[in-house]
């Protein structure tokens, strides 16, 4: 038995990380460290929850004291840290809580996984931390890290502590830079579902700037079935980025779910740009596929139409959200864009 450390285990990426571990697999432990913020959803988990390989723990990765007590208790020997602040947006409203989350508390996993010695420590990181690119050229694991915003930033910060002690202490850590996910369960406060959800609601379909950025999309098995694989045959000290080589632009994405729900591109509403916005994200994923034989398995055609057909099968998830604190977060952000 593999006994894991999944941290942030009820976001999007964490929760269809446990999922699809659970339904494949009986060789495995799961701990599901999450603190529950806005983003956290045990909902996600109603089918890993009936497994006997699984229990969750609320609680915080900044806090040492609980960190031991699950190293101890679970006799953990992996770690896989998906728990972040992981909104761009959100960052530029307020960026303590991105340091002190992404940050400190990767730097106290660290510690518990060096003072337990474990065999493995995947960091999840994002292929933000290379900053933006221009209209030709992809990100490779040697691009330098130049991450723009807060986020971005913290991320970067905690992919430098994360190989710090791979070097110095020789601590087995492997690393994903992945692409802009998509799928189900991701909040509506990122771009796909929240084109859908107001799409829905008839509600103006905020672009920001000209529409024109490009990011490079992935559906989130993918990206999960690839952190799997460098989680168990990653070699330590070593990043592997991910990507489907599935680059659009915003406004390209926009008007695609505008014509999947049938309705009008009048929603579509250019407001104010995002401050300092990344203008490109491309991945070279060439070096997982070589080294690892990793490829994407799912269609950008089909996977996005699943998702979309996703939010609309499960009303009830997202009003549930967006009923809530939701709206306070809406109006403070597109309020007076
Ligand atoms: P998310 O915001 O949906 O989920 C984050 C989870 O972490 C939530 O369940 C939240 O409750 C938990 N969390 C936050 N702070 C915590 C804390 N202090 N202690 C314990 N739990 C805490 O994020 P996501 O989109 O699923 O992203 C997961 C990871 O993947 C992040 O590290 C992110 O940087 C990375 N990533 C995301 C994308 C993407 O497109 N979404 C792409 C590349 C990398
Ligand atoms: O209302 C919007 N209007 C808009 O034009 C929102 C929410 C976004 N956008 C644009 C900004 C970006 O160019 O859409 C693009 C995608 O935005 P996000 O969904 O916020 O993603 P991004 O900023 O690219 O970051 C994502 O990918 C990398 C994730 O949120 C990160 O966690 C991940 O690390």
């Amino acid at each position: 038995m593999k006994n894991i450390l999944v941290t942030g285990g009820a976001g999007f990426i964490g929760s269809n990380f446990i999922n699809h571990i659970l339904s494949n697999r009986d060789d495995v432990f799961i701990v599901n460290l999450d603190k529950l913020t806005y983003a956290g959803n045990l909902e996600n988990l109603a089918d890993s929850e009936k497994s006997k390989n699984y229990t969750f723990v609320k609680g915080d990765i900044t806090n040492n004291e609980l960190v031991d007590y699950i190293f101890r208790k679970y006799e953990i020997k992996h770690v896989i840290n998906f728990a972040a602040e992981s909104h761009v947006d959100r960052s530029i409203l307020g960026a303590q809580v991105f340091y002190e989350t992404n940050v400190v508390g990767t730097c106290v996993l660290l510690e518990a996984a060096k003072r337990f010695e474990v065999e493995k420590f995947l960091q999840i990181s994002t292929d933000e931390v290379y900053g933006s690119l221009g209209e030709t050229g992809l990100f490779t694991e040697q691009t330098p890290l130049s991450p723009n915003s807060p986020y971005s930033s913290s991320k970067a910060a905690a992919d430098m502590a994360a190989f710090s002690f791979h070097h110095t202490y020789g601590l087995p850590v492997v690393m994903t830079r992945c692409s802009n996910n998509y799928g189900q369960f991701q909040f509506p406060e990122k771009l796909i579902p929240l084109m859908i959800i107001n799409a829905l609601n008839d509600k103006k379909l905020p672009i920001y700037g000209d529409g024109l950025n490009v990011r490079d999309w992935i559906y989130v098995i993918d990206h999960n079935k690839a952190a799997e694989l460098v989680w168990e045959k990653g070699t330590p000290g070593e990043v592997y980025n991910i990507g489907a080589s599935q680059e659009m632009k915003n406004i390209e994405i926009v008007k695609l779910i505008i014509d999947k729900l049938g309705k009008s591109e009048e929603l579509i509403q250019f407001v104010k740009d995002r401050p300092g916005h990344d203008r490109r994200y491309a991945i070279d994923s060439s070096k997982i596929e070589n080294e690892l034989g990793w490829k994407p398995e799912y269609k950008f055609e089909e996977a996005i139409s699943d998702t979309i057909d996703w939010y609309l099968t499960n009303e009830n998830w997202w009003k549930r959200i967006i009923s809530g604190e939701y709206q306070t977060y809406y109006k403070t952000l597109y309020g007076n864009r």
